[in-house]
């Protein structure tokens, strides 16, 4: 396969500046008529190129007429074309039902729907599927009325009537031109929870979330949270809603988690469906997040698009820079951030140290769905989040007024979006725009030296070799810093926002009136890894001292880090500092609890590993174990009581609440590792009578980690309760295949021959191949079975959906990091997935970088 550069991008040839689609409907042969007005794109003699993926020509006409010497190179329809303005119709069929890839036009659970970002266009009809050629589209649907009596598209319903032989029909249209990529349509049996929400301006917009009939009482939350969004949209971004309707449909089996159609919001239904029963906490605010995040697409992202998609964090990042801000605003914006962080170290800085590291805005790839990552998400949002804190909220807004106003109707660029920051804020952002060009995860290390009153602050900056970047320039990095006194425990600096921006740089601090601890990267407020001199001390007085929330999170988890990498070096700990840290967090009353969760648990065996110049996953899971259980014992009456003062008796959704509940299941965890006689029984009695899955969940989860006989019975109870429900089965098997037992490698491979599980259903697959290769202790078995049985799952996984099996692919392409038995076993299955006859090239792409 070839790689696709970003330097080579050429306009559009041909413009396609309106477009009407005639779907007559069938899951077995569904007809597609295509009538394109296209225009010729500046002065050039080149035929019209439309894009197919699979697709056999029925018809081919223009201006009317059979069309005259077009031809299919590859898989795309070339058509000649001797004038500057021509209409062209195409007529394919396609058939939906055998769709296993759910990208383009498919059937899930009886219904019809589509996915079309980022080429899955190409699948439904030839065009140009390119994010660059805006349309408006019209769109006529016919289908049987019994089985699919509901028929939506994007934009705004015109018409529908009855048709021949039990059918009927609807009209659709989208006065908004947008690229192919948003274009959606749903046909099946559903209903609707619907609303209203009337914007700023004073219009009317009609609201509805589609589900089957029997999953409408589930749909309340997505209701409300997204007219919490689109009222918050109106009041930080100044930015209204556009069509008079604007609709989400729920689908069981989808390769992201939501889709941002314009105007029809297509979503995995485990981001629609809560009830207190099913979803957890986790769940809800997920559920919050993401119908913000595909809301908010609709300016950052649908209104103004992407010229390319080198520049999918123009839209991503952005987006989720959104949603985190707006969820930060619904509860508490600490635990928010540190969510934030701890997902960035767990998915993106691992990502940044591998071999698919790549940059915000990658150079180069062979399938795009590949660069679908962290990357491009999460670390986009945290260059939007250095730039809003460069600019300070009032040039920010400014900012972002003028990137929505310039570039409204148009596909930009990350450069457009860093232009407008520049011109807004009045700021220079040349150096920062490394940021978007270099990969990897800048180090910096901090070392302060304090003589008497006067303090020295060095500091370094390095950022690592990546593939094809083996050297790098000095980056733009925000730190916030704050001086703290050892004595008094109280600030001796205001806070600072150092740009630092050169290979080594030192600041001095007069007049200090006693020994100053350090507080750096405040609020994480550069996304980089800080290697600071702190004693233990100084993390112990931080984590119970320092101002930011956040800041007090960090010392804490570099406390736990340093306790157990010392560990794990040395195989044996010294655990007294921390228990006096974690007692202090634990029982600080000016705490609220979910951020006490937050700041008590222990790092992730992988986010320890990472810190590891050799991961030795057995001696990381015996010294966390180790630590886990002091912890439990030396403080287990606090465990007690801080579970005890938890408890509620009836479920409520308030963060409040869901703070009690996060902090009495991480209690449970310590109380069940400090080997107490009644651990089990509390656990079980806790999922036995649980109101609410956050509940049921924390209980089983402690008990599947354990050896009770209660064990087996809560596996089992919790499977018969929740038979036939996909999304809570998916829970039932992500939990044990994140059981940190010795046996979870065999339970594993059992669960794949149990009759619920199957490929096709891409949370399935995830909730078990994808869980059990973030199960480091698992997944390393030194017998490489582990490796083994990820890579039969992924080639069988491939033949249905590359792109769902390329996304797993990740953890056996990190062998670098693993002793030189583990690295070549991991090789190995990588060169047997590579071997593989009739690999698609999402797996090529991932398997190949992952080999070098
Ligand atoms: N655009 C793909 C799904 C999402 O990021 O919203
Ligand atoms: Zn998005």
């Amino acid at each position: 396969p070839q790689a696709i550069r970003r330097e080579d991008y050429r306009q559009p040839d041909w413009l396609v500046p309106d477009i009407a689609l005639d779907f007559d409907l069938d899951p077995a042969a569904t007809r597609v008529r295509a009538t394109l007005q296209v225009t010729r794109n500046g002065t050039h003699d080149r035929p019209l190129v439309l894009n197919g993926d699979g697709l056999v020509a029925v018809s081919v006409k223009t201006d009317g007429g059979d069309a005259q010497g077009w031809r299919i190179e590859g898989q795309d329809l070339v058509i000649p074309l001797p004038g500057d303005a021509h209409v062209i119709e195409t007529e394919v069929v396609i058939a939906p039902e055998r769709n296993t890839q759910l990208q383009g036009l498919y059937a899930s659970s009886g219904m019809l729907c589509t996915q079309c970002e980022a080429e899955g266009f190409r699948r439904i009809t030839f065009f140009p599927d390119r994010p660059d050629v805006l349309s408006k589209y019209k769109v006529r649907m016919t289908a049987d009325k019994a089985r699919f009596p509901v028929l939506l598209a994007n934009g705004d319903p015109i018409a529908q009537g009855d048709a021949e032989g039990g059918r009927h029909w609807a009209e659709w249209h989208d006065p908004f031109p947008k690229p192919s990529y948003l274009f959606a349509l749903v046909a099946g049996d559903l209903v609707a929870n619907t609303g209203s929400f009337t914007t700023m301006s004073g219009r009317e917009v009609q609201l509805g979330i589609y589900v089957r009939a029997p999953d409408l009482p589930k749909t309340d939350h997505a209701l409300h949270a997204l007219k919490l969004s689109m009222k918050w949209d109106e009041e930080v971004y100044g930015r209204e809603y556009d069509l008079d309707v604007f609709n989400i449909v729920a689908v069981d089996d989808f390769n992201f988690g939501a889709m941002e159609n314009k105007g029809l919001n297509v979503f995995n239904s485990r981001y629609i469906l809560a009830d207190p029963d099913t979803a957890t906490d986790w769940d809800y605010d997920a559920i919050a997040a993401v119908v913000a995040h595909e809301y908010f697409h609709n300016w950052s992202g649908n209104r103004v698009t992407c010229r390319d998609w080198f520049q999918l964090s123009l839209k991503e990042g952005f987006t989720v820079f959104r949603d985190q801000s707006f969820s930060a605003d619904q509860g508490s914006a600490a635990v928010k951030r540190i969510e934030d962080v701890r997902n960035l170290r767990a998915s993106q800085f691992p990502e940044d140290a591998g071999p698919l590291a790549h940059p915000v805005r990658p150079d180069e790839y062979i399938e795009i769905s590949n660069f679908y990552t962290a990357t491009i998400y999460n670390k986009g949002a945290e260059l939007i989040r250095m730039m809003a804190t460069i600019l300070g909220p009032s040039k920010f807004r400014a900012a972002t007024d003028l990137y929505f106003d310039r570039f409204d109707g148009t596909a930009a660029t990350c450069e457009d979006f860093v232009a407008c920051m520049e011109e807004a804020g009045g700021v220079d952002l040349g150096q920062f725009r490394r940021w978007y060009s270099q990969a990897g995860t800048p180090r910096v290390s901090a070392n302060l030296v304090q003589d008497g009153a006067t303090a020295r602050l060095a500091l370094a900056q390095t950022v690592p070799p990546t593939p094809g970047q083996p050297v790098k320039e000095p980056m733009v990095l925000p730190l916030k810093i704050r001086l703290f006194g050892e004595k008094s425990g109280t600030p001796l600096t205001d806070e600072q926002l150092l740009l630092f921006d050169k290979p080594e740089q030192e600041l001095r601090f007069e007049a200090l009136p006693e020994r100053a601890v350090l507080s750096i990267n405040r609020g994480f407020s550069a996304p980089v890894i800080v290697d600071a001199n702190r004693s233990a001390a100084d993390l112990a007085f931080l984590s119970a001292h320092d101002d930011d929330p956040f800041a007090r999170y960090e010392a804490m988890q570099q406390l736990m880090l340093d306790t157990l990498v010392a560990a794990v070096t040395s195989g044996k700990g010294d655990h007294a500092a921390l228990i006096d840290a974690v007692r202090n967090t634990l029982t600080d009353p000016s705490l609220d609890r979910a951020f006490i969760a937050e700041a008590v648990l222990l790092p992730s065996d992988s986010f320890i590993g990472d810190q590891m110049a050799v991961v030795d996953p057995e001696a990381i899971y015996r010294a966390r174990e180790a630590l886990r259980a002091d912890l439990g014992k030396a403080l287990e009456g606090e465990w007690r009581a801080a579970y005890e003062g938890a408890r509620a008796n009836r479920f409520e959704y308030s963060p409040a609440a869901n703070g009690a509940r996060r902090l009495k299941n991480v209690a449970l965890g310590y109380i069940a590792a400090s080997g107490a006689g009644d651990a089990a029984a509390l656990a079980y009695a806790q999922f036995d009578a649980a109101d609410n899955m956050t509940d049921r969940q924390g209980g089983l989860a402690t008990l599947v980690n354990g050896t009770s006989a209660l064990r087996e019975k809560a596996i089992q109870a919790f499977y018969q309760r929740y038979a036939g429900n996909a999304l809570v089965l998916d829970k039932w098997f992500q939990t044990q295949a994140f059981s940190s037992r010795d046996d979870t490698l065999a339970a594993v491979e059992t669960l794949a021959k149990h009759p619920d599980f199957t490929l096709a259903n891409p949370n399935r697959a995830r909730a078990l191949i994808g869980a059990f290769s973030m199960n480091q202790r698992a997944f390393h078995d030194r017998s490489g079975r582990g490796y083994r049985f990820v890579a039969d799952q992924l080639i069988a996984l491939d033949r249905l959906n590359p792109q769902t099996a390329a996304k797993l692919v990740p953890p056996l392409g990190r062998w670098k990091r693993f002793d030189a038995d583990r690295a070549a076993l991991m090789r190995g299955e990588l060169e047997r997935i590579v071997a593989s006859p009739g690999l698609s090239k999402d797996m090529f792409e991932q398997a190949t970088k992952s080999l070098d």
